[in-house]
């Protein structure tokens, strides 16, 4: 398998309850290297772009006021098959139905407040990595 590249975001409810590093430690812990981090606020209007696809659903509002109510740490893994790797240490989106151990089972409050996001297909990685970083942002 390729190496890939993936975003992941460590959402408001975790950096909140100080689990960057607990969140970090389950990446490493898998293999995908941490080759680009920052901590940012982001706006309705920027959560709201960012989550485009979900547009038209019920809890789009409820998601982009999250999103923004708190920081985020914004950051890129890199490894073989990072895209489906980082979903599968983040576990199912609704954390009762996340696998034991997964980031969700542990950390995760509810559906929405699920402590981190990863892209789900190379085409949404590449997009979602040039939403936050330019080339010189991630260093391999
Ligand atoms: P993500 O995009 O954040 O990695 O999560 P995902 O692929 O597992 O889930 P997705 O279906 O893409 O949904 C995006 C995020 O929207 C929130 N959500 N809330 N209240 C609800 O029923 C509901 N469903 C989804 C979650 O924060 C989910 O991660
Ligand atoms: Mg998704």
């Amino acid at each position: 398998m390729a190496t890939e590249r993936t975003l992941s975001i460590i959402k408001p409810d975790a950096t909140k309850r100080n689990l960057t590093g607990a969140i970090n430690k389950k990446f490493e812990d898998a293999g995908l290297r941490i080759v680009a981090q920052k901590r940012i606020r982001l706006t309705e209007e920027q959560a709201g772009r960012f989550y485009d696809v979900h547009r038209e659903r019920p809890f789009f509002g409820e998601l982009t006021e999250f999103m923004a109510s708190g920081p985020v740490v914004v950051q890129v893994l890199e490894g073989e098959g990072a895209i489906a790797k980082n979903r599968e240490v983040m576990g199912a989106t609704n954390p009762s139905d996340a696998a034991e151990g997964t980031i969700r089972a542990e950390f995760a409050e509810s559906v929405g407040e699920n402590s981190v996001h990863g892209s789900d297909a190379p085409e949404t990685a590449k997009e979602e990595i040039a939403f936050f970083f330019s080339g010189l942002e991630i260093v391999g």
